[in-house]
């Protein structure tokens, strides 16, 4: 019998909340044989409705969940947390200027970052999902001093999902013979998602493609924009498949990536790549043991490079902007 393990999940009651928290509690976060307990952080408004949430799950007599907390605290919510899933977020509204957004986001990420600090559990893991995610995280991770800033992650994961769902879908290939795909920089519309060093049933899939035509004016604007395709399909923004990539990241950070394969995250970058040093950019990684590194050596050529650059300085403005509302 092992103890529960502590997780946090903020803005539980919305949608990506409802499709994340079954699945927390089923087993799919950390594994078929771990207990959870859950903490929902939800604004005052909204607790009733992360109340009814519970009720459904409660509702599902998971063999695997051990309690729900529901709280408008960050204090309370993240007190012991081992993992923490901010998904809670300012969306930006009609007429709001960047800096109204980040400020906005910026009254949200920097007291759960300090709650973080003082009350979370010494293995804390955090993940970031609400936008901008990155910036978000930096947010966080700055008002955490005394965690290390590595526990402090943005959300890419979907972006790279869905840029494996696309290749698939132009080969022929099923997805789990696709490895090594890269999504870089930003989670937003100028991420770069790179196929260059990634392999399709062992073959480098650039290669095999031959065609940076389809590159450049289908793949990465189709995985860039996907986002905006699902809100005009289906009226709501992606939540089943942002809940799923959720699980995913997390899933991976704990339980590692298998040999051969790496996996895209939003994490401070230690100035590989070129990217500026705490930036938290995504890059290929490996995970191992609760821990991950950032796969050395790759050859990054003249298509990637101005793509990765330009999605890097976009985040050195974010950090930029946050930094002159005194945010970090
Ligand atoms: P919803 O609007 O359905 O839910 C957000 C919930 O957060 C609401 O219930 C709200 O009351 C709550 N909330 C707001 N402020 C809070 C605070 N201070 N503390 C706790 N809870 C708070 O949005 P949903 O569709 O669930 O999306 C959530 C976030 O994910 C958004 O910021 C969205 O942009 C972002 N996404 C990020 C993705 C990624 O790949 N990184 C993809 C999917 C998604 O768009």
């Amino acid at each position: 019998t092992r103890t529960p393990v502590n997780v946090t999940v903020t803005g539980a009651a919305g949608q990506i909340g409802y499709a994340l928290l079954c699945r927390i509690a089923s087993g799919h976060l950390l594994g078929p044989d771990v207990p959870v307990k859950l903490r929902l952080l939800e604004i005052t408004p909204a607790l009733g409705a992360a109340q009814g949430t519970a009720m459904e799950l409660d509702d599902c007599a998971f063999p695997l969940l051990r309690g729900i907390d529901i709280t408008d605290d960050p204090n309370v919510a993240f007190d012991g947390a081992n993992v923490a899933l901010l998904v809670g977020a300012r969306p930006r509204t009609k007429g709001m200027e960047r800096g109204d957004l980040l400020e906005a986001n910026g009254g949200i990420f920097k007291p759960q970052g300090r709650a973080i600090n003082d009350h979370a559990a010494d293995d804390i893991k955090v993940l970031v999902v609400g936008n901008p995610a990155n910036t978000n995280a930096l947010i966080a991770q700055a008002a955490a001093p005394d965690v290390p800033a590595e526990r402090f992650t943005a959300m890419t994961r979907l972006d790279h999902n869905r840029a494996i769902s696309q290749l698939a879908a132009k080969t022929g290939a099923a997805v789990s013979d696709i490895k090594r795909l890269t999504i870089w920089g930003n989670h937003s519309a100028t991420q770069y998602p790179d196929i260059f060093h990634a392999e399709i049933a062992g073959k480098n899939a650039a290669e095999l493609i031959g065609d940076e035509a389809w590159l450049a004016d289908a793949f990465i604007p189709t995985v860039a924009k996907r986002g905006a395709a699902i809100i005009e399909a289906r009226g709501a923004s992606s939540a089943a498949s942002a809940a799923n990539a959720a699980i995913d990241h997390v899933h991976t950070w704990v339980n590692g990536t298998a040999d051969g394969d790496w996996t895209s995250m939003g994490i401070p970058s230690d100035g590989s790549y070129g990217v500026p040093e705490g930036l938290i950019s995504s890059f290929p990684v490996t995970t191992k043991d609760g821990a991950y590194e950032i796969v050395q050596g790759l050859d990054i050529n003249e298509f990637s490079r101005p793509r990765i650059d330009a999605s890097v300085q976009e985040l050195a403005e974010e950090r930029d902007a946050v930094r002159a509302l005194g945010l970090i």
